[in-house]
């Protein structure tokens, strides 16, 4: 009786409470993303959505779902393509098969910094990966940072291209990705994210690939502690709506959400610098091994075969020219 009272209680709390928000909020949309509360990508899309609540007097308001609760990246890709779910904050890896220009802007070693990113994503290359993302169904709004990725394994430290020779490593989904194991004389095994920690744990893999934050926030660093900081990939992190949901809004709404977009990228990009620090630190304090001393020219000459795979159309050649030429 007790057990179906405070039932009964949790439901009618959960019925008011969807009543209340749906009351002040005409439009709801929902937001993916992979990482958990507190994560720097979950807390800009969070500010936006105060942004947007607020400068729209409380119409429109974004809920932001952490941590998988929409499913995993690629398939909350999908599902915002087709308007299920309204926004979702991912990876240009996790783009790569349905937007191509990501394949080319997510090349290993195609940036020098951090601030070579942020030149090339906030000019006119930024605006022109944009546009083609309509055509997939999706809007971009926003771009977030995600830092380098490195490799990380549970067998031993990583110093060179010969160390992760016949070694076992999960990728993104995609491709390219999967290519740039070959080249480096690894296997790749493409897997959502959310399988990582237990695949490493089993053996099925020896390692996967990442920045600090995502090692850290995921757990991976208790299971794959030797982390060679190689900063193999720099990808950019996009903050997408999906088109169906995007064209339903007033052109007024429209700016409101984009300016809004904007200033929680300054945000993040901040957010981001403090938690790589933090998360190298916390990570190392748990007993992460970190290799510093790389041969990085040995890792990206070794990168010349996926360029040749990749870089084969005359606008592939000139993207990858201007973006290198970025300063
Ligand atoms: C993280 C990225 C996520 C996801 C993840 C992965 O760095 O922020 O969106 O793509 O990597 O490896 O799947």
């Amino acid at each position: 009786m007790k057990l179906l009272d405070t039932v009964l209680t949790a439901f009618l709390v959960t019925a008011a409470l969807a009543g209340a928000a749906s009351a002040e909020c005409e439009t709801t949309l929902r937001s993916s993303d992979t990482h958990p509360d507190g994560y720097p990508t979950v807390e800009g899309v969070k500010a936006m959505a105060a942004e947007v609540k607020e400068k729209t007097g409380g119409r429109i308001c974004i809920e932001v779902f952490p941590s998988s609760q929409l499913g995993e990246e690629k398939d909350t890709i999908e599902q915002t393509q087709f308007g299920v779910i309204d926004m979702v904050r991912a990876s240009f890896g996790s783009f790569n098969d349905i937007v191509p220009v990501t394949q080319t802007t997510s090349l290993p070693y195609l940036y020098r910094s951090e601030d070579h990113l942020h030149k090339v994503l906030d000019g006119p290359i930024g605006e022109e990966i944009a546009g083609q993302f309509a055509e997939h169904g999706l809007i971009p709004l926003a771009y977030y940072d995600g830092g380098a990725r490195n490799f990380y394994n549970s067998k031993q430290p990583i110093r060179t291209v010969e160390d992760l020779k016949g070694m076992k490593f999960r990728v993104m989904q995609n491709d390219v990705f999967v290519d740039m194991m070959s080249a480096l004389g690894a296997n790749a095994t493409p897997m959502p994210y959310g399988e990582v920690y237990s695949s490493i744990q089993t053996g099925v893999i020896d390692g996967a690939e990442n920045n600090f934050p995502s090692y850290d926030s995921s757990g991976h660093a208790e299971v794959a502690k030797y982390f060679t900081l190689d900063q193999h990939l720099m990808v950019p992190e996009l903050v997408a709506v999906s088109k169906t949901s995007w064209e339903k809004l007033s052109p007024g709404d429209q700016e409101i959400m984009r300016t809004a977009a904007r200033n929680s990228a300054t945000l993040q990009r901040k957010l981001w610098a403090e938690q790589e620090k933090a998360s190298e630190e916390k990570v190392i304090a748990a007993g992460a091994e970190v290799v510093k001393d790389v041969d990085k020219t040995a890792f990206i000459e070794a990168m010349a075969p996926v360029y040749e795979k990749y870089v084969t159309t005359p606008e592939a050649r000139d993207l990858v020219k201007r973006i290198r030429e970025t300063q």
